[in-house]
């Protein structure tokens, strides 16, 4: 008796769970809300439904033109905006916005909505909170809502629901270089207007860098007729440039708009002027506000200059204020960043001024004439009314009293900042980057480099653990950064920042307790509709399948695999170097390959190809997935795809970090091949790769040994490449002419070349060899 009933209460239990997940999981908003119960049913919009606004409320009419414009751009009916002012009107066919009524502890950016049959009502206690209710109502609508080429047939109906929700915290960033690319306002307004879909509250204007300076300074027109324009802009990873002139900046004009634009939105645009370092676009226009006063040329290429603004000078602190005064002016933002970041100090230390400012200030260094700059200008900016931030380097030689901190190389800064009781906006590097690869690099557009998928950027944890509840108050937010070295276009920003600006979105707004890797995946599914009639490049990476060599069962030989994180999609694939279809084999599990073929791979959803294709080369030959020894041990930083990665049948591209190469970090590559019997070898050969610029070298030598008892060896030739001044990537394949000699053992030792040449930046620095796959035929 008693275990029927304790059966039954089981599934009821396990009955109702169900019940609520189900429900949930038709509810696809992001960032999560902090409450939310799905209803039965959902609010249809017709022409004769009216969006009713308390009172004359102004800022409350201007939300309901916002709400019902996108509606109608979107092809949907015409809501008309009623003024009542009476709160107690029942509502029938009506939208509700409401300043009155909702609960206080929501604060300034919470709501509360409620979507039934009959109406919605949303509350707030300001217009930022209603904001971010109309948010939540378009994505409670057809994906169609973002679309702007009136979709036909669809039925505008908003789902029913019950939301009370509040940021976790109060600063939600996200950031755009525009000085070292440039790109146009309407772009802006665009990247604005998506971070606010997401209920991210900071643009972070990166206005002025070394490669150029994008804002008017009516009181310095050289800062944008010569700081705008660089003459060229190196290419690639190269030290070459195009030669191509390149520039584009803000007029004041446009700087307001955006402003505007931005605060209908409610979005503070942040802007940055960077200082005392990454300074060359204005030293260039006004040379005399640097140490040497010696004309110099806004840069061409990437990286960190000497030359930065003079702190000996008191006019360069009277031009940098002249400059702010106008900034002031442009930008409500209560933050004025100042940059601040990467200041070389070896022009301060050699410049009389600058060591007379350090006597007559009692500055023991230079880097206490960095802080003594910084405090200079944040008090400048206090005395009018703002508030400075600068990157995490403003902590050394003391921070400025009020200055709030970015913390950017990892956490370490933001805890002393929080523990010294200043502001922090966590940006670390490892999680926020958003120029760093999302994807394998041998897929992906060229990056300057890391890694960081959208899942690591959804792991982030703002707050670190070890800060008191009280510390911990001082993490006001995070944000994403867009550096543009390497992004040339809108579209190209648009997929690098995302989806991962959505997932970062999430980690801000939401509860850490309530994120869930799976939900935020289903739900970004159906988002990727919405970014899609948005027109939003973004990317795919996420769903890219690999395609990989894995040693065989009982260790033997190796098998091809193909993998994604989607248990829930089907892989297909092709071993003809065709694109996958839906009709494509579907991959089940490892297999092994006869002979050498293209292995192409697609994910695919309800027979609809989501990802990007990949593609693989498998190199069949005599040493594939044969035992191999090591003799000298690769890098750990650089291990392709371990031990046996030189007969894995792999090759590697000219990404260097996408995984395929080994590198050897001052060493030789030397390894012992078992063929497991004698056979008659052809050739060997073994595969290389050049990339001067990132310290990797050809091996000096390559020496090809052959044996048949894996003792003693005999040298079967070699193949000496001399180290030549340069500065380009290669690929080479050194190979060895056999003639039909017979061996069990081979064993290949490749040379490195030791340290870096003195014409090199990292003379005397050891050099790295890397490898692929050593063939033998
Ligand atoms: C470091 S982040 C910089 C930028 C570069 C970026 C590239 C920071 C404060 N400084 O100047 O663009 O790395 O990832």
């Amino acid at each position: 008796m008693r275990s029927t009933f304790q059966l039954l209460l089981f599934i009821s239990i396990l009955l109702s769970s169900v019940f609520v997940f189900g429900r949930n999981k038709t509810l696809n908003i992001i960032p999560q809300p902090t409450e939310q119960k799905a209803l039965r049913g959902s609010f249809p919009l017709n022409n004769s439904t009216s969006i009713i606004i308390q009172g004359s409320n102004k800022e409350l009419h201007d939300l309901a033109v916002f709400f019902s414009e996108k509606i109608k751009l979107a092809g949907g009916p015409a809501l008309q905006i009623i003024n009542e002012k009476s709160e107690t009107k029942k509502i029938r066919n009506a939208i509700y916005f409401s300043l009155t009524g909702a609960d206080p502890a929501l604060g300034k950016e919470g709501y509360e909505l409620e979507v039934t049959k009959k109406g919605i009502l949303l509350k707030a206690n300001a217009g930022n909170g209603i904001f971010y209710g109309i948010q939540s109502l378009f994505q409670l609508m057809p994906p169609e809502v973002e679309s702007t080429s009136n979709p036909s047939a669809i039925i505008w109906q908003v789902q029913a629901v019950r939301i009370k929700d509040t940021p976790r915290y109060s600063y939600r960033g996200m950031h755009l270089d525009c000085s070292r690319h440039f790109f146009p306002v309407d772009f802006v307004k665009k990247y604005i207007d998506l971070l606010s879909m997401y209920k991210m509250n900071t643009f972070h204007w990166h206005l002025t860098d070394d490669q150029g300076w994008r804002i008017e300074i009516k009181k310095y027109p050289k800062l944008t007729t010569i700081g705008a324009i660089r003459k060229g802009t190196q290419l690639a990873k190269t030290d070459e440039t195009d030669n191509k002139p390149y520039g584009g900046f803000y007029s004041q004009d446009q700087v307001k708009e955006v402003v505007a634009y931005a605060a209908q939105r409610f979005v503070r645009v942040m802007p940055e002027i960077e200082m005392p370092g990454h300074s060359i676009a204005a030293l260039a226009a006004y040379p005399k506000y640097s140490c040497r006063q010696v004309p110099l040329e806004i840069r061409t290429n990437w990286g960190v200059s000497d030359d930065v603004f003079c702190p000996g000078n008191d006019s360069t602190f009277i031009f940098i204020q002249d400059i702010l005064t106008e900034v002031i002016a442009l930008f409500p933002s209560e933050y004025i960043h100042v940059g601040g970041d990467e200041c070389p100090k070896s022009q301060w230390a050699k410049c009389p001024k600058c060591q007379q400012r350090m006597k007559t200030e009692g500055l023991k260094n230079e880097l206490e004439l960095q802080s003594y700059f910084i405090k200079r200008i944040e008090k400048f900016l206090n005395e009018h009314g703002k508030k400075l931030v600068g990157w995490d380097e403003i902590l050394e030689g003391g921070l400025p009293a009020q200055a709030a901190v970015m913390s950017w190389r990892g956490f370490e800064g933001g805890i002393e900042a929080a523990k010294q009781g200043h502001d922090v906006m966590m940006t670390p590097g490892h999680y926020c980057y958003f120029d760093h690869y999302q994807g394998d690099p041998s897929y992906e557009p060229l990056a300057i480099g890391g890694y960081t998928n959208l899942k690591e950027v959804y792991s982030f944890e703002p707050t670190p653990a070890e800060l008191s509840p009280e510390q911990a108050k001082h993490i006001i937010g995070a944000q994403g950064n867009l550096w543009t070295e390497y992004i040339e276009t809108p579209e190209h920003a648009e997929y690098m920042a995302y989806p991962r600006a959505i997932a970062l979105a999430e980690v801000n707004w939401s509860t850490a307790k309530s994120r869930d890797w799976e939900d935020f995946t289903r739900r970004l599914k159906s988002h990727f509709n919405r970014l899609s009639l948005k027109k939003v490049n973004y990317a795919k990476s996420l769903y890219e399948v690999a395609i990989n060599t894995i040693p065989g069962k009982d260790n033997k030989g190796m098998m091809i695999s193909l993998n994604s994180d989607w248990k829930d999609m089907a892989i297909r694939y092709t071993l003809d170097n065709s694109d996958p279809t839906e009709k494509s084999l579907l991959f089940k599990e490892a297999f092994s390959l006869s002979k050498t073929s293209i292995a192409k791979a697609g994910l695919f959803d309800n027979e609809q190809l989501k990802s990007r294709i990949s593609t693989k080369t498998i190199l069949i030959h005599k040493a594939f997935g044969k035992p191999v020894t090591l003799l000298q041990k690769y890098s750990p930083k650089y291990v392709g795809h371990g031990d046996p990665s030189m007969v894995d049948g792999q090759k590697g591209t000219a990404a260097f970090r996408a995984g395929e190469w080994q590198g050897y970090e001052g060493n030789d590559l030397e390894q012992v091949i078992d063929l497991g019997e004698p056979i008659l070898i052809n050739k060997i050969s073994a595969g290389f790769l050049k990339n001067i610029y990132s310290w990797i070298f050809f091996p000096v030598k390559v020496e090809f040994y052959i044996s048949q008892d894996g003792k003693t060896f005999e040298l079967a030739g070699t193949i000496e490449e001399p180290l030549v001044k340069g500065k380009g990537v290669d690929l080479k394949t050194f190979v060895q002419d056999l003639q039909g000699k017979s061996a069990r053992y081979i064993k290949v030792h490749a040379v490195n070349p030791g340290v870096c040449p003195a014409w090199h930046e990292a003379a005397g620095q050891p050099c790295w060899i890397f490898a692929d796959e050593i063939e033998v035929e």
